[in-house]
């Protein structure tokens, strides 16, 4: 047993030692707690338990393939009208996202695409091609595509049942699905800043039937815009089901809500205590994810390293050299395009554990793996 001021983080230790699940009252608790130090140790002590001294990071390419969106979300600064927004419009064809994908070389493990309700890209005729396109080119380069949000807007428009959609995505070679679209679960949160986006129960409806067909995913949380502490602690609750009910999520990421250019900019920022809070109280109440995610891109560089003494254990991609994410960009992040892999393992070392390369299953590769044949130019 570890020592505590607050003798509300005894009594969580005491529950997750005995295997038992962590209610609403231990969630808030946890926020709630004055003693960040001790939240921080026993977040840190779960996490070891689960990926020991190992944290992660992969090889990738970040391609946002369409800013074209009819979603119409409140906390988006991304979102393009193709109208009344020419300039602002980026919408890529097949070929182009192809060639992206591989303008710095094939040394990588996973591309990563997500993009907006985009009627003329978001198609089956569109994807399924460019998927088997990149599975012949490069089979060691894992697909990380869409979000819940994108797969029930492609299930409607095809007049497809989510199987029968996720079938069809599973054949042409997707291996993971991100994990946006989620945002906050709670039903009148949720319907004041994304009323047209998949609802909730929706999104989980999803994300069970990918890992019943054998597909991984990720879920996250948009956290810092008008949510109360209790939504936060209801979304774990839901997400901890729904990993009991299909299991199938590899990692959790918090998502600091980004204030610039959206009309939620009165929230302002999320402040660092808040994110590491965050990341802290995700390792317990998640406590059968194996995974979570502190992404540069979004808490900055710095305040991902210091959450790897908070429970996470993964910072997630490089990004490509020449990669133009724009979800971020749009909404203000400072945190740049790309980072080496060099630092990564500064950064990670630096915290006192050992930097472990990865593909979006979590399988691992030497540092300095490189695949045997590059043949997206063959
Ligand atoms: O769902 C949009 C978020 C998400 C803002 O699976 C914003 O590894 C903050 O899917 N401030 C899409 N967040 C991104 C996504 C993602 C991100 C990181 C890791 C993974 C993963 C997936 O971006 C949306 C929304 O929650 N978002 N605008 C904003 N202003």
């Amino acid at each position: 047993m570890t020592r505590f001021v607050d003798p509300a983080l005894s009594e969580v230790e005491a529950k997750l030692d005995a295997g038992a699940a962590l209610s609403i009252d231990d969630g808030l608790a946890l926020y709630r707690t004055p003693d960040l130090h001790g939240l921080g140790r026993l977040a840190r002590k779960r996490k070891e338990l689960k990926s020991g001294k190992k944290v992660f990071y992969v090889l990738n390419r970040y391609i946002n393939s369409t800013n074209v969106c009819y979603a119409g979300c409140k906390f988006c600064s991304f979102a393009a009208d193709e109208f009344k927004e020419r300039e602002r419009v980026v919408r890529m064809t097949a070929d182009q996202v192809y060639d992206k994908a591989f303008e710095t070389g094939t040394n990588f493990n996973q591309i990563h695409i997500v993009g907006g309700h985009d009627p003329r890209q978001l198609s089956l005729d569109y994807w399924l091609p460019l998927m088997r396109r990149f599975k012949s080119a490069a089979p060691h380069v894992q697909l990380s595509l869409f979000t819940a949000a994108e797969l029930d807007y492609m299930a409607r428009r095809h007049r497809l049942s989510y199987p029968e959609l996720i079938a069809k995505l599973k054949e042409a070679g997707l291996d993971n699905v991100n994990g946006g679209g989620a945002e906050i679960f709670a039903e009148e949160t949720r319907a004041k800043i994304c009323p047209n986006k998949v609802t909730s129960e929706n999104w989980l409806t999803i994300h069970e039937e990918l890992h019943r067909q054998g597909i991984a995913s990720n879920a996250t949380m948009l956290y810092g815009q008008i949510e109360s502490l209790e939504d936060r602690v209801d979304h774990f609750m839901r997400l901890r089901v729904s990993q009991e009910r299909s299991p199938g999520y590899n990692a959790f990421i918090p998502l600091a809500f980004h204030p610039d250019g959206n009309e939620l900019n009165d929230c302002g920022w999320t402040s660092g205590l808040d994110d590491v809070r965050t990341f802290a109280v995700a390792r317990l109440m998640l406590d059968n994810f194996d995974h979570i995610k502190a992404y540069w891109m979004i808490q900055g560089l710095k305040v991902c390293q210091v959450a790897l003494q908070f429970g996470a254990d993964d910072m997630d991609g490089t990004h490509g050299s020449t990669d133009e994410e724009m979800i971020y960009h749009a909404a203000g992040t400072r945190s740049g395009q790309y980072v080496d892999d060099r630092e990564f393992r500064r950064l990670i070392e630096g915290a006192g554990y050992i930097p472990v390369r990865r593909n979006t299953t979590y399988d691992e590769f030497a540092w300095d793996w490189a695949p045997e044949k590059a043949t997206a130019y063959a």
